[in-house]
């Protein structure tokens, strides 16, 4: 027997017709004379109405086995679908050993790591497929507004010879007898490509070998880097703006999350994304009793304090430089700053970026003041006298995006299998 039709595929002009349908047992109800047999693939549910007197086979089926079916399509009595299956023949049947770790119809509720234990069998849940029904439509949705705004999608190296920006958070390994890295970021390569390729995107995996242990943090995690020739962090800024509205338009047009009542959404989508100096988010910090120094770093607490001033998404812009990596250019008036900003919802960071510092002897400077070492960059500095145009780009977290646009608590439910320093199994 071979499927002839998923179960969105089933409707009232296929009445009378015999079809075969495969998907796994959702729920047996044996009310005596009929079964009521609740079949599910990914695009559905499909009752199939079973006469035990022609197959009591049925009742010794377990739930959650994969089975192949054919029957034939008829009016359903029931009010939540229109039409139903008549049993007409069992094909293969592909036998589930009961006990199952979880109980994936979500009648019985699991701790979050014993469901990632079990993550393929977590993915018969639709509250859970649906995550990853929306990160595909994200997906696409980033590709196309990039691509309509001319960025060229590339894909550049995950092993790495040397940090490509810096810092101990990397993880390292033998290559060959060589040390060799994960990349942590494309950073230095999206930078190199605009010197051709005008504007690129990537979307990727970036290592982090941080032992953070929060719902926010993975060691592998996703994300959607741009970068452009001849714009500056204000023209990054309304890019990634127009690229999340859109992912939202899109996901609230799949019908699968209802906006209505989310004010942040509602919000983000009417007006434009709010702006705020690093300087005005200190003295409003001050004024609402926090306690920040000018200059520092903006803490957990200080960023939740934001997050409550200003619901919605906002940008963060124009940060003090020595905060910021040695790529991002300082602020021609304010050379304490920098032009660069964070995208932040809430607490939650989603997006860092800026424009960058095109003059080799500044990054060179740069490299130095921040512990690193000049020649271990030669091979991205030299691209500088190539005739290297000003540039801009960013960083878009994806597991962070999906987490908020789900109105998910943990990173790790919308990342199929999640890294972190406790996980990397299954
Ligand atoms: P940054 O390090 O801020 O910037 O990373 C960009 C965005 O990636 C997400 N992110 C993470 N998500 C989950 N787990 C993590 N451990 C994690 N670390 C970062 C965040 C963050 O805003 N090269 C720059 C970007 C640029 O300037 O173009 C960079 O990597 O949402």
């Amino acid at each position: 027997m071979k499927r002839t039709h998923l179960a969105k595929e089933l409707n009232e002009n296929l009445l009378g017709h015999t079809v075969n349908v495969g998907g796994w047992i959702e729920d047996i109800r044996d009310i005596g004379k009929i079964i009521f047999l609740l079949i599910k693939d990914i695009t559905g549910p499909i009752q199939v109405i079973v006469d035990p007197k022609e197959f009591p086979q049925i009742r010794d089926l377990q739930r959650q086995s994969s089975i192949l079916l054919s029957g034939k399509l008829q009016k359903s009595k029931a009010k939540e679908m229109k039409v139903e299956l008549k049993l007409e023949e069992i094909g293969d049947i592909y036998h589930s050993s009961h006990p199952l770790p979880i109980d994936p119809t979500g009648r019985l509720e699991s701790a979050i790591d014993k469901r990632l234990d079990a993550r393929a069998l977590d993915l018969r849940n639709e509250n859970v497929s649906k995550l990853f029904v929306i990160r595909s439509i994200a997906l696409e949705i980033i590709r196309k507004t990039l691509r309509e705004m001319s960025f060229l999608e590339v894909n550049t190296p995950k092993i790495i010879g040397s940090a490509s920006e810096g810092g101990a958070n990397l993880f390292e390994f033998d290559y060959f007898k060589n040390k060799a890295y994960l990349a942590q970021s494309p950073q230095l390569y999206k930078e190199q490509l605009i010197l051709a390729l005008d504007r690129v995107f990537e979307i990727a995996p970036y290592f982090r070998a941080e032992k953070s242990n929060t719902v926010r943090h993975l060691t592998e995690f996703y994300s959607v880097d741009i970068e452009a020739a001849f714009l500056d962090y204000y023209d990054i800024m309304e890019i990634m703006e127009r690229v999340i509205k859109k992912v939202i338009q899109g996901i609230k047009d799949s019908g699968l999350i209802d906006y209505t009542k989310n004010e942040f959404v509602n919000k983000s989508m009417k007006t434009n994304f709010e702006r705020l100096t690093y300087s005005s988010c200190i003295e409003e910090l001050k004024e609402n009793g926090e306690c920040v120094e000018y200059g520092d770093d903006l803490s957990d607490s200080s960023l939740r304090k934001l997050g409550q001033l200003h619901t919605g998404f906002y940008f963060i812009t124009d940060w003090p430089l020595k905060l910021k990596p040695f790529y991002i250019l300082e602020n021609e008036k304010d050379p304490f700053l920098s032009d660069s900003f964070d995208l932040q919802i809430g607490y939650l960071e989603l997006i860092s970026g800026g424009t960058r510092q095109h003059d080799p002897s500044k990054i060179r400077n740069r490299l130095s003041e921040q512990g690193l070492n000049p020649s271990m960059f030669s091979d991205h500095l030299k691209v500088f006298d190539w005739g290297m145009p000003p540039h801009a780009g960013c960083g878009l977290g994806l597991d962070r995006l999906m987490m908020c646009l789900t109105g998910s608590m943990n990173v790790r439910e919308v990342v199929l299998y999640p890294r972190d320093p406790y996980r990397i199994n299954p």
